[in-house]
Order: structure tokens, then C-alpha cells, then sequence
């Protein structure tokens, strides 16, 4: 029976990777998790204590991560200071976390002999163009735009020389736009639907041309399991499920869904360097290991979070007023106001 580490497990993606390797192996879980703003132990409720175990810690304590480790046969790595719009007010947890951490990792699998796996993203790759017909793949060359995703380009950047030069066995994975349960209220789709739980107007950055490529957090969990289990070390694995929409048409969706006006949104001030736009092709995912994504409707997996946050209020609530207060210090400001504003 496989006993792994999960970095980052009390996050988003991270919790929803644990939930689902409980549901789908017969693996033994530690968490270790500094529990930042990000991390909640709520999102870890009710996991059987003879196979989950968590342990609050930052990884780039040497020590702990090192005795940690030590007692496991593999580390899947999320934890991350993941959110753009922080690593533009402040980019230094982004190298702390992203590249110190990292490295600390590193150098305990390295010392251990131990498997690992790294959790990375699209935005490593820069933006497309709208009409472009290529799509990222594993041969894009990195050109990274923000604090954040430069510190998770240079982290991919040091497990490849950890293979390398020490001959680690890792595997990369880069994923598109995770939506679903567990997500922090500072991102984009749950920021929205709980906008308009509380009668706040949604708020779209600029003209909401850019787009994502979203996949479902469910669908990037089989993939990274699979990657653990039949990936190639050294190699990198591009996640994706052929999600492309539009901040607007996203926006409206959501409103629709929530029985709202589907132009009942403000535009607001755009983030600086904002992506334009993200595109996954997961080709060699899907044909060399035999991945394929379960969650391909994109308007039932939202109708389904839009659910979820409406029916776990108690979950988000604590977040909620911390995180605009935020985006108002941060000088967020509304541009135009569309059709339906109140005069
Ligand atoms: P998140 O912000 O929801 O969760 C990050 C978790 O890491 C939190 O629980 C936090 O407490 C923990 N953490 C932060 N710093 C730590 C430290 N120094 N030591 C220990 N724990 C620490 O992030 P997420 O959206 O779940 O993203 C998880 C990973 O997936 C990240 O590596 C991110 O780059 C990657 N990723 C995210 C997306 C996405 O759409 N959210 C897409 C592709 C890749
Ligand atoms: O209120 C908002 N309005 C808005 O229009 C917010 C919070 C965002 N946006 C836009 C910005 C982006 O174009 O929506 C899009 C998605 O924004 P985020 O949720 O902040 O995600 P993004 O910046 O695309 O990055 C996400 O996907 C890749 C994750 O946060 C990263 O961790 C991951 O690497």
C-alpha cells in the first residue's frame, strides 16, 4: 500500500486530490500544510484517521520536510502561494513558498531516494493570441508573465535539473483553470456566485475577452493519480480538458444559473499583464497513459459549484469580507457599469 505525501492538501486542488485518491486507491495520505490564508482544515472534514493524516508545517522547514519524507514512498506537491492578483501587490511569499519550498522538497526526496511529483500550470507558458490555432503543449517555450507564474516556471525549472543532474525520479504536470468545491473566494468563479449570494455585482476585469481553458478539480485529480502511477520519470504532462470560455461568457452563465440578469455585472479596473488567453492540448496525457477527463460539461459542472458554494456557506463565509476588502484596498475600480446598474 502506497504512503504519500500531499504538500498543500488543505488548498483547493490539494483537498480535492485527497478526497479523490480516498475514494479511488487504497493510499495512505499525510497533509502537510502551513495553512496559510488559503489552506482550510474544513476542506479535510470526516477523512477515515487509519488512512489520513495532517500535519501543519511550512515546507521550507528543512527539518520537518525532511522527516516527513523520510516516512513516505512518494510526494505530490501542491502547496503554493497560487494567486495572481497577491503576487502583483506582493511578490515575496511567491518566492518562498514556490521556489524555497520547492527546493526544500527537492533536496529531501533527493537525500531519501523518494518519488516525486510537482503540481505546476499553463500560465508557465505565457498567453495565446485568440486566434491562434496551436495550443499549449509539452514543446511551448516558458515565458512567464506575473510574479506567480514566474516563481512556478522557475520551480518546474528546478525539478528538471533535479532529475538531471541527481537523477530524481520526477514528473511534471502542468494543468489548466481548476473549478469546484473548495475553491478560495478570491478566485473567479466562486468570488462571483458568492457576489451574488451576498447582492454584490459580479466584477469582470477589463473587457473580459480573456479566456481560460477550465477543467474540473475532480478530472485534474484522475490525472495527476494516473501521472503517479504509469507517468515516465523526467517527462512532463500538459492537463487539460478543451474548456475555453470567456471571462464575460462565464460571468453570464453563472448570473443565468443563479436566475440573475445575465448582463447584472460591473466591469472593473484589468489586472496588470492580464493573460489573454490559455489553452491546453493534453494530447500526450490522453494517448501515451490513456487519461481522459469525466467531467466534459462544462454548464453542468458549474450549475454544480454554484450549488456546492450555495449549500456550504459556512465554509466560505469566514473568507468573504476579508477578501474584498482586499481587491478594494488593492485599488479595484469600477469602469462601466453595464445596462442593468442601479441609477
Ligand atoms: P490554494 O491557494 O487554494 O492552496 C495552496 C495551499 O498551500 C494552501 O492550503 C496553503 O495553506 C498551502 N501553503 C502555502 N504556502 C505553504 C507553505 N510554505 N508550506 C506549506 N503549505 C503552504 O492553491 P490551489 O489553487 O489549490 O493550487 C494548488 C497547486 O496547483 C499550486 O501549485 C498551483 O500552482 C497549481 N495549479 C492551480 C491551478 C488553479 O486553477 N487553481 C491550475 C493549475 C495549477
Ligand atoms: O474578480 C475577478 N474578475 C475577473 O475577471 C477575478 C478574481 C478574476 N477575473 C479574471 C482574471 C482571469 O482572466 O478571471 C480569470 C481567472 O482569474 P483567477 O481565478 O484569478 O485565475 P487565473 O489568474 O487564471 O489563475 C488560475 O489558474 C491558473 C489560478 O489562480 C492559478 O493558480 C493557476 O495556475
Amino acid at each position: 500500500m502506497m504512503q504519500i505525501l500531499v504538500t498543500g492538501g488543505a488548498g483547493f486542488i490539494g483537498s480535492n486530490f485527497v478526497h479523490y485518491v480516498m475514494k479511488h486507491s487504497d493510499f495512505q495520505v499525510t497533509v502537510v500544510d502551513k495553512l496559510t490564508y488559503a489552506g482550510n482544515l474544513a476542506s479535510l472534514a470526516n477523512l477515515p484517521t487509519e488512512r489520513f493524516r495532517f500535519v501543519q508545517g511550512d515546507i521550507t522547514d528543512a527539518q520537518l520536510v525532511d522527516r516527513l519524507v523520510r516516512t513516505v514512498d512518494a510526494v505530490v506537491h501542491y502547496a503554493a502561494e497560487s494567486h495572481n492578483d497577491n503576487s502583483l501587490a506582493d511578490p515575496g511569499p511567491f518566492l518562498a513558498t514556490n521556489i524555497m519550498g520547492t527546493y526544500t522538497l527537492l533536496e529531501a526526496v533527493r537525500k531519501h531516494g523518494k518519488r516525486f511529483h510537482h503540481i505546476s500550470t499553463d500560465e508557465v507558458y505565457g498567453d495565446l493570441a485568440l486566434d491562434d490555432p496551436y495550443r499549449f503543449t509539452e514543446h511551448t517555450p516558458y515565458n512567464p508573465s506575473s510574479p506567480y507564474s514566474s516563481t512556478k516556471a522557475g520551480s518546474d525549472l528546478l525539478v528538471r535539473a533535479w532529475v538531471r543532474s541527481f537523477g530524481v525520479a520526477a514528473t511534471i504536470s502542468n494543468c489548466s483553470n481548476n473549478y469546484g468545491p473548495y475553491q478560495h473566494v478570491e478566485k473567479f468563479i466562486p468570488r462571483q456566485i458568492t457576489n451574488i449570494i451576498d447582492g454584490i455585482r459580479p466584477k469582470l476585469y477589463g473587457s473580459g475577452e480573456n479566456v481560460r481553458d477550465w477543467i474540473h478539480a475532480d478530472d485534474h485529480s484522475s490525472a495527476v493519480l494516473t501521472i503517479l502511477e504509469k507517468g515516465v520519470s523526467g517527462e512532463t504532462y500538459l492537463i487539460g480538458a478543451d474548456g475555453e470560455h470567456n471571462n464575460k461568457s462565464v460571468i453570464e452563465a453563472i448570473l443565468s444559473g443563479m436566475g440573475k440578469s445575465a448582463d447584472d455585472y460591473d466591469q472593473v479596473t484589468d489586472r496588470p499583464g492580464h493573460d489573454l488567453r490559455y489553452a491546453i492540448d493534453s494530447t500526450k496525457l490522453r494517448t501515451e497513459l490513456g487519461w481522459t477527463p469525466s467531467h466534459a460539461d462544462f454548464t453542468a459542472g458549474l450549475a454544480a459549484t454554484i450549488h456546492w458554494y450555495q449549500a456550504n456557506e459556512d465554509w466560505w463565509r469566514p473568507q468573504k469580507t476579508a477578501t474584498e476588502t482586499k481587491y478594494a484596498a488593492a485599488g479595484e475600480q469600477t469602469l462601466y457599469p453595464t445596462a442593468a446598474a442601479p441609477q
